[in-house]
């Protein structure tokens, strides 16, 4: 799961990239207005991992990942005409956005407006998204009217699904809304997948405060759905993310920060892109792993490896809260509470799993 870091210059993306990666990218005028992207993976906290590493004591320990891509060289005027290359491409392949707006004063650092004003940003950056999917849409409504009037009543019978689907899309996008609040059903998105709609993607705002600790809600109104909005301090974090852990303990001490949000930003990654984790455990390996919420078990297992899901039979499904009550596995077991489950399984988020199979 891959989240574009996007924002106008200077609001403080790569900080922030480096805050959440732990990574020391030059920041401020080196790379300004350039296009660029760094990527990195990251673990994503979770405590149920930790605890089942110390039960089974295995050899490796494996966390959920995100991947963050900072992408450097977006600002007003990028979609004039459709954005293009590379850039298209980066921002097309995100499955979200971390879009990261600017709330710190700072003298000696240049807004390109000039003047501080979140909520303006972001809807500097969300029209510019708005725009280049218009521009798309229309591409492809000409593209389709086009085959309509060619072929007449002989047209493959999706164009005029899509075609519709198309004016829908326009409608919205006219109405400067963005697509990820319309209802889409699966095979309205099978269709469109390859296009990239930018406005389709779910949205993190991770508003960097500076050195105050502020409210988020009280900078920014952002009242979308598949949205959601985090406060951080970026520099502070990112300076943070370089100490060794005893030392960075000191610092927030000093600074009375209880939690980095770097983590609570990574947590909240996750749940924006509507993935969950199951794990596997064992001697060898304790795990976790993403799918999608609503997945069954065979799509779990596919998660896995391809093969345990064409040869999927069964699976052992452990609660993760049973487990942790029963003290071990056979606890768990010898209460009854390992559980079988066939091919209708949905996946809980915390569900222990191992796949039965034929292969
Ligand atoms: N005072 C203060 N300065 C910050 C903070 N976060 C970032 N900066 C500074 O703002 C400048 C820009 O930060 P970057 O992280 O490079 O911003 P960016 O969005 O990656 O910028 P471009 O890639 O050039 O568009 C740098 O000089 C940072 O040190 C902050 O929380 N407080
Ligand atoms: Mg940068």
């Amino acid at each position: 799961m891959r989240l574009g870091i996007i924002g106008l210059p200077n609001s403080g993306k790569t900080t922030i990239f480096n805050a959440l990666t732990g990574q020391n990218l030059p920041t401020g005028a080196a790379t300004s207005g350039q296009f660029e992207v760094h990527t990195a993976v990251v673990n994503v906290p979770d405590p149920r991992v930790d605890k089942l590493s110390a039960m089974y004591n295995p050899r490796k320990t494996i966390y959920a990942t995100v991947t963050y891509a900072d992408i450097g060289g977006l600002d007003k005027g990028i979609s004039e005409g459709g954005l293009k290359g590379q850039f298209r491409n980066e921002l097309a392949q995100a499955d979200g956005f971390l879009h990261v707006v600017r709330a710190f004063e700072d003298d000696t650092v240049p807004h390109p407006y000039i003047t501080v004003d979140p909520q303006r940003d972001v809807e500097t950056l969300d029209g510019e998204f708005l725009l280049a999917d218009l521009v798309m849409v229309e591409k492809r409504l000409e593209k389709l009217q086009g085959e309509l009037r060619i072929r007449g009543k002989a047209v493959d019978k999706t164009v005029p699904v899509e075609l519709e689907l198309m004016e829908r899309f326009k409608v919205q996008l006219e109405a400067e809304r963005p697509l990820r609040e319309l209802d889409i059903t699966d095979d309205e998105n099978r269709m469109i997948r390859g296009y990239g709609f930018l406005t389709l993607k779910p949205v993190l705002v991770a508003l960097n405060l500076g050195d105050e600790p502020k409210a988020a809600a009280d900078l920014l109104h952002y009242d979308h759905p598949h949205t959601n909005v985090v406060g951080l301090q970026g520099k502070i974090e990112a300076e943070l993310a370089q100490l060794a852990p005893d030392d960075a303990q000191l610092f927030m001490e000093e600074y009375g920060i209880a939690e980095l949000s770097a983590a609570k930003v990574i947590r909240l990654s996750y749940q924006l892109l509507a993935i969950q984790s199951f794990f596997t455990v064992g001697e060898d390996e304790v795990r976790a792993w993403s799918v999608a919420i609503g997945a069954t078990a065979p799509e779990a297992a596919g998660a896995i490896h391809s093969d345990l899901q064409k040869g999927f039979i069964r699976a052992e499904v452990m609660k993760y809260d049973d487990l942790i009550a029963a003290g071990s596995e056979a606890a768990l077991k010898s209460a009854g509470k390992m559980r079988l489950e066939g091919k209708e399984y949905i996946v809980q988020d915390g569900d222990i799993v191992h796949i039965r199979h034929s292969m």
